[in-house]
């Protein structure tokens, strides 16, 4: 789990992806459209899936969104995801793998745009707010 170390440089790291998250979050959706072709699944109701459309980059920018929320309940992610877990589970019959996905195509766009900041120690940190955001998710599966 996040140690508290974890925790801040999440936090820190967090400020400076947050002016970029519209950008970063449409990149990171439109490469999981396009490198793992399974997901377009689930989006197959929008008119374009290529990278760079108006549906792919609205929807980065919801999913960044939701990773804002994550970070604001970073000390208990699965009260702080439980509507957007319920919503994955239930409603959109994501798979939860996919989370798995998503979340390094999105420490991609941080490794590539914050190649200072992204040290291996935040790498680490990252990884492993990726990894409990995706269990916090995958809650209501069980
Ligand atoms: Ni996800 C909707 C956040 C992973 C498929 N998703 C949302 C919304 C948020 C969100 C926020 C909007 C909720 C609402 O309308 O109330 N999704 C996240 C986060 C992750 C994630 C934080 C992981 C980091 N979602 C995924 C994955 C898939 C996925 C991996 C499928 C491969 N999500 C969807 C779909 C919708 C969605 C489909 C509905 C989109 C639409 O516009 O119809």
């Amino acid at each position: 789990s996040l140690s508290s170390k974890d925790k801040d440089a999440v936090k820190a790291l967090w400020g400076k992806i947050a002016d970029k998250a519209e950008e970063i979050g449409a990149d990171a959706l439109g490469r999981m459209l396009a490198v793992y072709p399974q997901t377009k699944t689930y989006f197959s109701h929008w008119k374009d899936l290529s990278p760079g459309s108006a549906p792919v980059n609205k929807h980065g920018k919801t999913i960044m969104g939701g990773l804002v929320d994550a970070v604001a309940s970073i000390d208990d992610l699965n009260a702080g995801l439980l509507a957007l877990s319920e919503l994955h589970a239930f409603t959109l019959r994501v798979d939860p793998a996919n989370f798995k996905i998503l979340s390094h195509c999105i420490l991609v766009q941080l490794a590539v745009k914050f190649p200072k900041d992204f040290t291996p120690e935040v790498h680490l940190s990252y990884d492993k707010f990726f990894s409990a955001v995706a269990r916090a998710l995958a809650e209501k599966y069980r």
